[in-house]
């Protein structure tokens, strides 16, 4: 099979996203033997080879139900993951989480220094907005401003940096459900239902109530993402016999795991991906890459 667009497995086709997502990605980021040398070479580091590329594989995923032209979903969905790798840069420094491995490798401010890793996240999220707003990448100027917005919204304090500064204001302190609910549709959920919404703005094949229905199930897929990461922490834990608490349990953060325990936790995602397939469910053969994706957040973890 030549066109990996066809290809009968949805394996092929994550592939083929995840591969054209870093050829792009490697393109839009500065060469590091332009000055400053070590603050772009700090970026690519920061954001190449690594990660599952979840953010654009649901972008492409809505670009495709919408009609979207893949080249122009391209640029959404690599605008959004460049705001996801600041993301991760910045969660990783000592004043936050205080990592030294992210993907297999020393975390930026380990390879390279704090100022740099501090640099690197200001000018990745400056750059995800310069991607978004250079290239006509919709049909009307208002649509790609409305993208821009939306992007800014989503990372902004009312969105993932506002669900940071709420997870680390409930640090040692019990959190209910809904509060947790609401730290994590901000710090996780936020930028994976732009991710989607994005997407989908690249075409124009899709109605008001479409509209609608794609942003319930991007909603779902965001909360469902962080239940998922919370059961995996919960259960890498497991494995090694409790000889580690795992990073937020050390740091007594709350999660659905200590909320509700793994096996209400588990039922928790597979009701969630119920829900989420439930309402692509009118969208017929076009959404199966959408419902599969839900599939494969949820089943990494079982
Ligand atoms: C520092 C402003 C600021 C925000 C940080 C999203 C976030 C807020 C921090 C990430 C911390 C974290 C590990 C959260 C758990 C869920 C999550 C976002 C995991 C990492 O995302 P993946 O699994 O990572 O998509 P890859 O490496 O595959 O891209």
């Amino acid at each position: 099979m030549n066109d990996p667009d066809r290809s009968p497995t949805f394996a092929d086709w994550m592939r083929h996203i995840q591969q054209r997502t870093e050829t792009a990605l490697a393109a839009l980021l500065p060469e590091p033997s332009i000055t400053p040398e070590r603050l772009h070479a700090a970026m690519r580091y920061a954001v190449l080879g690594g990660g599952k590329r979840v953010r654009p594989l649901l972008a492409h995923a809505a670009g495709e139900l919408a009609g979207a032209a893949p080249g122009n979903v391209d640029r959404a969905a690599c605008a959004v993951e460049l705001i996801h790798a600041y993301s991760l840069v910045h969660d990783d420094m000592p004043c936050m989480d205080d990592d030294v491995l992210r993907r297999g490798k020393p975390t930026v401010h380990v390879e390279y220094d704090e100022a740099t890793a501090l640099l690197v996240g200001d000018a990745l999220q400056a750059l995800a907005f310069q991607v978004l707003a250079e290239t006509p990448i919709c049909d009307a100027p208002a649509a790609q401003l409305a993208m821009l917005a939306r992007l800014a919204a989503a990372a902004g304090s009312r969105g993932m940096a506002g669900g940071q500064a709420i997870d680390l204001a409930a640090v040692g302190r019990q959190l209910g459900r809904a509060e947790l609910e609401l730290m994590h549709i901000h710090k996780t959920g936020a930028l994976i239902r732009a991710a989607v919404l994005l997407g989908a703005h690249c075409g124009h094949g899709l109605g008001a109530d479409e509209l609608e229905r794609l942003d319930h199930y991007a909603k779902v897929v965001g909360l469902l993402f962080q239940v998922v990461d919370d059961i995996l922490d919960a259960e890498a834990d497991t494995a090694t016999l409790g000889k580690t608490a795992g990073k937020d349990a050390e740091q007594n953060k709350p999660t659905y795991v200590s909320l509700l325990g793994l096996t209400d936790a588990r039922r928790l995602a597979e009701e969630m991906l119920v829900d989420a397939r439930a309402t692509l469910a009118p969208f017929g053969a076009r959404a199966a890459r959408l419902g599969a994706l839900a599939d494969y957040i949820v089943h990494r973890a079982f």
